[in-house]
């Protein structure tokens, strides 16, 4: 009974095969939400106990057993790949992205399925056989069957490979509930927030790591917003802030090419000191680089999907439709090369259009994208600011607000401008989930020119409201020297990190 016992360990490492697919993928549905993450533990325990189960006991009533829940993971798959993920969680109603992992679980369970039916059917003609007596026909591993020594190894090494295998995933299991604490960690801080608003004098000290600090911003400046410092060593708002990725430039028949290359690729950023965000980036980073071009250039975006879900890269501008980035996916592990002239002239914007879009977009895949006119702008200390949130306990609403990723970083380190110079800001709004965001710049004046594609300014105020996608290009200066503080006018965002300084120096 060869065939049988080749089937039987089939069936077993298949089981073994989709727990550690759902193992894998454990971690980063905990990052989403822990009931995701539950599901994911639960169903990778019960398909490794069950792999061993069948190699002890491979009775029918087990084998339906197995048919039945494998079919029931399977249709699951299928109806989150199509429909949506039914009912439960932050992303109820959305449509998954297939990968290579989840798409080989599925594949194992479709297999596993058969392989059980194929069992089932042997145990019917062994049934038979048996009936009429006279075999030699055993079920692997029952009492009196004598479990050969060969048997009992195969089936501790099946048992060994899922321990083994199991304590390399223990590192990325830990993660999971390291996401688990952050997410709990964020709501603490929300919640520790709302009360800071409450009674309005004092905000709790942050005992935890990720607490925002939403008391007043009186008095010592640099000691509110958090407790520490993120690591600036990976990515430094200040240095962002006047970063211009204006690719690699030559010429082609007389045009000036302009060749850029953006990678996506999932990375773990922190917002705010100790506060931890499980984002999908461009190069690495929250925003993505600031993608600029004179008006006339041939652009060529050389874009990289290292990510684990697909990804595109859509610019606002003029273009032809198969350069929009909104129908041609780009799957994980796949390039696609974007190729279109610099127009119009103004302050755009870049971002994935997978849908869920606001999934793609609160997960951190956007930046800005400048068109210099082609005879310029006025000499200028040129910067962006781009205005974002972060849902950093995947609730659908923000926990931390920031102008370029991490929440108080200017109020820490105020950016420094000269008294008398000119400062232009491409100001850029990508906040998810809030209708508006804003941007308030303190004891000054600012000329305003709606999407830059203008010279003369639209209107001369301090307070400039946006919706999302909404962008303008603010010019000042300022005559006085002394800290000045800029934020959003929608006071909850500044307290919750969307606020910084300027440091007029002489
Ligand atoms: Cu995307």
């Amino acid at each position: 009974m060869e065939s049988k016992r080749k089937t039987l360990y089939m069936a077993a490492a298949l089981s073994v095969v989709a727990a550690l697919s759902h193992l894998w993928a454990m971690p980063e549905h905990f990052g989403e939400w822990w009931g995701y993450g539950v599901f994911f533990l639960a169903a990778a325990v019960a398909q490794g106990l069950y792999g061993l189960a069948l190699l002890r006991r491979p009775g029918q009533p087990l084998l339906v057993l197995g048919v039945g829940l494998n079919l029931a993971v399977v249709v699951l798959y299928v109806v989150t790949r199509t429909v949506g993920v039914p009912f439960f969680g932050p992303h109820a109603g959305e449509v998954e992205g297939i990968g290579v992992i989840d798409l080989s679980a599925m594949m194992a369970e479709l297999a596993l399925i058969v392989a059980l039916a194929a069992l089932w059917r042997f145990d019917r003609r062994v049934d038979t056989v048996d009936s009429v007596g006279g075999t030699e026909l055993v079920r692997v591993g029952e009492p009196g069957s004598g479990v050969s020594r060969r048997d009992f190894l195969k089936t501790a090494g099946v048992a060994g490979a899922l321990g083994v295998s199991g304590g390399a995933l223990g590192l990325r299991a830990a993660g999971g509930v390291g996401a688990l604490g952050i997410a709990g960690g964020a709501l603490g801080a929300h919640v520790g927030t709302a009360h800071g608003q409450e009674d309005n004098a004092t905000a709790p000290e942050g005992e935890t790591g990720g607490e925002i600090d939403a008391a007043g911003h009186e008095g010592d400046v640099g000691g509110h917003g958090g407790k520490g410092d993120v690591d600036l060593s990976r990515f430094d708002p200040s240095d962002f802030l006047r970063d211009f990725y204006w690719g690699e430039e030559r010429q082609e028949g007389g045009r000036t090419i302009r060749e850029y290359e953006i990678t996506a690729e999932d990375a773990e950023i922190e917002v705010a000191p100790g506060m931890f965000y499980p984002a999908w980036t461009f190069n690495g980073q929250v925003p993505g680089p600031t993608i600029r071009a004179r008006e006339g250039d041939r652009m060529r975006v050389v874009f990289k999907n290292r990510g684990t879900h697909p990804h595109t890269m859509h610019f606002h501008g003029i273009h032809s439709a198969d350069q929009d980035g909104s129908l041609e996916v780009v799957a994980p592990g796949q390039d696609f090369t974007y190729e279109f002239d610099a127009e119009p002239f103004g302050l755009h914007l870049y971002h994935c259009h997978v849908t869920p879009l606001r999934k793609h977009i609160e997960k951190g895949l956007y930046g800005t994208f400048i068109i210099d006119p082609k005879e310029g702008r006025e000499e200028a200390d040129e910067m962006v600011m781009l205005m974002n949130g972060f849902d950093t306990n995947f609730d659908k609403e923000n926990e931390v607000y920031t102008v370029n990723g991490v929440a108080f970083h200017y109020q820490r380190y105020p950016v420094k401008i000269k008294q008398g110079e000119k400062v232009r800001v491409y100001l850029v709004n990508m906040t998810e989930f809030d209708l508006i965001n804003s941007m308030h710049i303190h004891a000054n004046f600012f000329d305003y020119y709606p999407t830059g594609t203008s010279m003369e300014p639209a209107e001369f105020t301090d307070t400039k409201m946006l919706a999302q996608g909404e962008r303008g290009i603010m010019e000042f200066t300022y005559n006085r020297t002394g800290r000045f503080m800029f934020h959003a006018h929608v006071n909850e965002f500044a307290e919750l990190g969307w606020l910084g300084f300027f440091e007029v120096e002489e």
